[in-house]
């Protein structure tokens, strides 16, 4: 059985007996030391100690009768989604998930958390669960939740592109706004609000024309787009549940998270897929729009942990997810180009600015207005205090430097793979 279900079965019997971690480690004898390395989940417990624990509780931690947690999360398809599934998975938790219906595969990112398994063993129980449903649609909210009855519900589904939600004004507000009220409904329908933890996903995108810098817990909201306008009503109603009926419902407000997972019209994996193109000969150009844009950019899967941190906490409460540094749209692609081996200079201002590869004085990037957007969100920065003193989160895990590169190394694979693909494809016709 896996380290971290067992460890999951032990931490659950003693918060269950009100044992503390000290007095757990004296009464098995072991130093608190130990105990602190088995509970990091950085060290396996032995087969010896897990039967001399087993003995100490009277209890079996293998196959304990503690009911595993179950966990649903709305817009599992997605970058954050897949990861908190991985991680929900390896704490032990029964994972279940939201998906809608498309014309294409859009499990990409999670096919590896259930086909495997299906495939080695038709008899096994898949590891994620998947459900038809929409956020547009409060009959299928409704259905699934009484049907998978979760503990902790993470709603991750939104239209979540800022550009995007220019174009599609009321269908983001069908999805991200109303949505959110919708699930919270669902819940109240069913009578599930004093047994399930719910939490939001809220961002740094509420701030956007910055009223204070850094942005804190207290920084009041100035959204820029329909999209920032939709997540303040899913903030406040997260909210308004929480005082008016006693729901344990969370905003967590995340600035920028990527990853080699991110959807490729983000500006990130926009560039970090074109400077990959680029370098190995199957692109020109990459075409951007505001290069003076300041983010502050994490990695998405350090920062589903603090989700899963802020449904643990004792009291349902806010809070703000963010590395505490910013850089520009500019920063974020000379660096990405010189992971692969270009280095470029820049030239020129506004529209015609331009980044030259040094080496051979070709234009590789350049400014196309049709991604400057109606209302711009210039600079956000986040203060993770909050986060890091009370939940113990480490908001400096991953660096800036770490995230192009892992992002770039990926994509220097992931366009080699295509190109590959298509030098057969070519040869086969
Ligand atoms: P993605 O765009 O990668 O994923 C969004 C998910 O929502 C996908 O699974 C998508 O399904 C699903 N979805 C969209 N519309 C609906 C709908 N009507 N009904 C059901 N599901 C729907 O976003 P991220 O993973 O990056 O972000 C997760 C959440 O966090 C979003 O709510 C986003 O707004 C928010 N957020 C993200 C930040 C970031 O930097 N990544 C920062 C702050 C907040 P499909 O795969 O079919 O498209
Ligand atoms: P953002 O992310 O709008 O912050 O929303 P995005 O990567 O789209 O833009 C970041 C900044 O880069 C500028 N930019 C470009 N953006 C895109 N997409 N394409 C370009 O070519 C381009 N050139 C410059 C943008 O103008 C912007 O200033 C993301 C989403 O994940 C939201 O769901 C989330 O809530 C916020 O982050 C926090």
């Amino acid at each position: 059985m896996d380290n971290n279900v067992i460890l999951n079965n032990l931490k659950e019997i003693l918060s269950s007996r009100g044992i503390s971690q000290r007095d757990f480690a004296s009464m098995i004898g072991k130093s608190e030391t130990v105990v602190s390395r088995w509970f990091s989940g950085k060290v396996a417990m032995s087969q010896n100690s897990i039967s001399s624990i087993e003995q100490a509780l009277g209890e079996s931690i293998v196959k304990s009768n503690v009911k595993r947690k179950v966990a649903l999360i709305s817009g599992i398809t997605g970058q954050d989604g897949s990861f908190l599934a991985e991680f929900l998975l390896e704490k032990g938790y029964e994972v279940h998930g939201i998906m809608r219906r498309s014309s294409s595969f859009n499990t990409g990112r999670i096919e590896h958390l259930y086909l495997d398994e299906w495939v080695r063993d038709m008899k096994q129980q898949r590891t994620i669960n998947l459900h038809y449903g929409d956020m547009t649609d409060s009959s299928s909210l409704v259905r699934i939740l009484q049907y998978v009855k979760p503990d902790e519900i993470y709603n991750l589904a939104a239209q979540s592109h800022v550009k995007v939600s220019f174009d599609c004004p009321e269908y983001t507000a069908e999805a991200d706004a109303v949505g959110t009220l919708r699930l919270l409904e669902a819940i109240r329908i069913l009578g599930m609000e004093k047994t399930c933890r719910i939490y939001q996903a809220s961002t740094s995108e509420l701030y956007g024309k910055v009223q204070e810098i850094p942005q804190t817990e207290t920084t009041p909201f100035y959204p820029r787009s329909p999209y920032g306008v939709a997540k303040q009503y899913a903030f406040w109603i997260i909210k308004n549940y929480r005082e008016a009926y006693g729901f344990f419902a969370v905003n967590g407000i995340l600035f920028n998270h990527e990853s080699e997972r991110r959807g490729e019209t983000f500006v990130t994996r926009k560039i970090t897929i074109a400077a990959s193109r680029i370098a190995q000969g199957m692109q020109d150009k990459l075409y951007l729009g505001n290069l003076n844009s300041l983010r502050d950019w994490g990695y998405a899967k350090d920062y589903v942990e603090c989700m899963w941190l802020m449904l643990q906490h004792e009291v349902p409460e806010d809070f703000v997810i963010a590395t505490g540094h910013y850089h520009s749209v500019r920063e974020f692609c000379t660096l990405a180009f010189e992971e692969v081996g270009i280095e470029l200079r820049w030239e020129g201002e506004g529209v015609n600015e331009k980044g030259i590869d040094i080496k051979t004085n070709k234009v590789l990037v350049e400014v196309d207005p049709k991604y400057f957007r109606p209302a711009e969100v210039d600079q956000l920065l986040g203060d993770p205090t909050k986060a890091k003193n009370v939940l113990g989160w480490n908001p400096q895990k991953t660096s800036f430097e770490d995230l192009v590169r892992l992002m770039v190394r990926h994509d220097m694979k992931f366009v080699k793979k295509l190109k590959v693909q298509a030098d057969i494809d070519k040869l086969s016709v």
